[in-house]
């Protein structure tokens, strides 16, 4: 059985201020360019390791493009939930979980599910358990997973929860881990687990620049990975390295406004504070308030 490993799609309708192209249709290009390869390497299944969606709402146009692309050139498809799927960390009334009672995606759980020739997939969204696998048959199970797997410290004193090598102590008994949170390609193959992080499918910021985004296929029989580039323009066409988002002057303006914010002190709702912060803010640069939006939006807390 072969099996094409994908995760952090991020998928939306909007174009970060980083990006100078239509990042909604090149997204959707290297997603279809996803459901080529699966059919010409003859893949059994798609598992996406979460953050399916950038945000848990989506507008119906794009939902019906990707309903379209999953029901035509897809193969099943496995996934779990990632933070940026879920709307103040539940489930329900999401996109990824529309796909899914429309039986176009099979969110992998606590509860084993047989993939065929013997394998089974266990699934943690994000903040759930890592499921204790039942049996532990060598090559038998595989885990997709939503949680920060590491390769070294990320800042100093950070702890790692889930260091890439140590993989044994932290889910025993998986022969494959396929990991999503972290958006850099992590890859480590021990003796008995290879773990995968495939990284992000997009370049969203301008330190991405030297991403390259992959995907993994994973023959069962074996138990071997090849990672396959996906095709993708250089960053000088599709980054805008002068984006205002990254220049030195925003930055000191956001900061400015968050050191306002803590001063502005009303009530208990976060959410209240912060919109009373930006109407009554003077001056506040557009962008500054754009972002703030933006940022309420993609965690799922609607419109502020
Ligand atoms: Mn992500």
């Amino acid at each position: 059985m072969k099996l094409l490993l994908a995760a952090d799609l991020h998928i939306t309708s909007k174009t970060p201020l980083s990006r100078v192209d239509d990042y909604p249709s090149t997204q959707m290009g290297k997603v279809r360019w996803i459901a080529g390869l699966a059919k010409e390497a003859a893949c059994d299944a798609v598992l996406v390791a979460g953050d399916f969606f950038d945000s848990p709402v989506q507008p119906y146009p794009l939902l019906a493009e990707y309903i379209y692309l999953l029901t035509e050139q897809f193969p099943p498809v496995y996934c779990v939930f990632g933070q940026h799927d879920t709307a103040f960390r539940r489930r329900q009334n999401t996109a990824l979980a529309f796909l899914e009672e429309l039986g176009l995606v099979t969110v992998a759980g606590r509860k084993p599910i047989s993939l065929g020739e013997g394998l089974y997939l266990y699934g943690a969204s994000y903040d759930e358990e890592i499921p204790v696998p039942r049996k532990r048959n060598w090559g038998a199970n595989i885990l997709l997973a939503h949680l920060l797997v590491t390769d070294g410290k990320l800042w100093p004193g950070c702890e790692e929860l889930f260091p890439l090598r140590k993989v044994s102590s932290w889910a025993p008994g998986y022969s494959l881990v396929v990991c999503g949170d972290n958006h850099e390609t992590l890859v480590h193959e021990g003796r008995s687990c290879t773990v995968f992080n495939p990284g992000s499918l997009m370049r969203s910021r301008v330190d991405q620049r030297e991403h390259v985004p992959v995907v993994g296929i994973w023959q069962s029989s074996s138990c071997t990975l090849e990672m396959v580039e996906v095709p993708v323009l250089p960053a000088q066409e599709v980054l805008d390295f002068e984006s205002k988002e990254e220049s030195q002057e925003f930055l000191s303006l956001m900061e400015s406004f968050v050191a306002a914010v803590k001063d502005y002190d009303v009530g208990v709702d976060f959410l209240r504070n912060l919109s009373l912060a930006v109407k009554a803010t003077k001056g506040l640069p557009p962008l500054v308030k754009r972002v703030v939006y933006e940022a309420v939006e993609r965690c799922g807390y609607g419109k502020l």
